[in-house]
């Protein structure tokens, strides 16, 4: 059976708060190897916990201490959109470079930028990950594995925090850029995408109510945002796309697009799904950072 650790206390906190319903905790708890009792018992303690902090209104905790009989809602209170941390401004100077914002959406919250890399900077990452890629994976949410699938058809190579001058310079830019603490930050990841490669529509936050996300939030707490550099020009296809808001972008090589998807109060926003549509011509090569809430180490 599982330990009941600080991310299991983690999950437990976060679930109760937001209106998940008791059952649905307890079998997500089950399916991930504990002991129905002790599920159960955790439960209860968390629930009991969230109703004394006064968040108990509209969620499980109400409906378990018999204050209301509404259906289970699992999302009690709409995303609220605070004031994102990237400077305003049509030019934002990050660390070493200035960065050009060609375009800014409220809901959700996102920018579309240029020039965050110089064209030589992109052949640089390119150059030196070309021979070292491995077929990407996808986080499974019932267990935390990463797994190959189908929806995800890309190859890719991650590189540690810092591990040498260049790379160091590229994060430092980028935590300027997304004005979030560098040490927040998991290493960059490259990928490369072939003709018809593609990667469907995901949230890249971790599903908050899936037993598998805790292994993830026990380094750093949830995913906060997200930049994705295009280090290559795509000649058709290879947008990034926002299916529930309706935009895409293209890839532009040195451009960006920066996304926020949890606010001050740790809502999630359901409006940031995305995901990388089929290229149709050319290849397609990207640089990701995820910026997590607390120090990623
Ligand atoms: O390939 C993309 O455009 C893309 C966009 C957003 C990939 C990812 N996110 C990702 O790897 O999560
Ligand atoms: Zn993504």
């Amino acid at each position: 059976m599982p330990l009941v650790d600080a991310a299991w206390q983690e999950w437990l906190g976060t679930n109760a708060a937001r209106g998940c319903t008791m059952d649905s905790m307890i079998d997500a708890m089950v399916q991930a190897g504990f002991a129905a009792d002790v599920a159960q018992q955790m439960v209860r303690n968390a629930i009991g916990l969230s109703l004394a902090s006064g968040a108990a209104s509209g969620t499980a905790a109400a409906r378990a201490n018999g204050t209301e009989a509404a259906p289970p809602q699992k999302t009690p209170h709409p995303y609220r959109y605070d004031d994102a941390p990237v400077a305003r401004g049509n030019t934002i100077r990050a660390y070493d470079r200035d960065v050009q914002v060609l375009m800014r959406c409220e809901r959700p919250q996102l920018m579309v930028l240029a020039n965050v890399l110089s064209a030589d900077e992109c052949a640089e990452m390119i150059g030196r990950s070309r021979h070292r890629l491995k077929r990407s994976t996808t986080v499974n949410p019932a267990t935390g594995q990463e797994d190959v699938i189908r929806n995800r058809t890309s190859e890719g190579i991650w590189y540690q925090r810092g591990e040498d001058a260049f790379i160091e310079r590229m994060d430092r830019r980028i935590a300027s850029l997304m004005n979030w603490p560098a040490e927040n930050g998991e290493g960059l990841q490259i990928l490369r995408y072939g003709p018809t490669g593609e990667y469907r529509p995901h949230f890249d936050y971790f599903a908050p109510d899936q037993p598998g996300s805790a292994v993830h939030t026990a380094r750093g707490g949830q995913r906060v945002a997200t930049l994705v550099v295009y280090l290559n020009d795509v000649p058709d296809g290879g947008e990034t796309i926002f299916p529930e808001a309706g935009l895409s972008v293209a890839a532009k090589q040195g451009g960006a697009v920066y996304f926020r998807y949890m606010n001050g109060q740790r809502q999630l926003d359901p409006l940031t799904l995305h995901g990388g549509a089929p290229v149709v011509a050319g290849e397609k090569w990207i640089m990701t950072k995820w910026m997590r809430e607390r120090a990623y180490v």
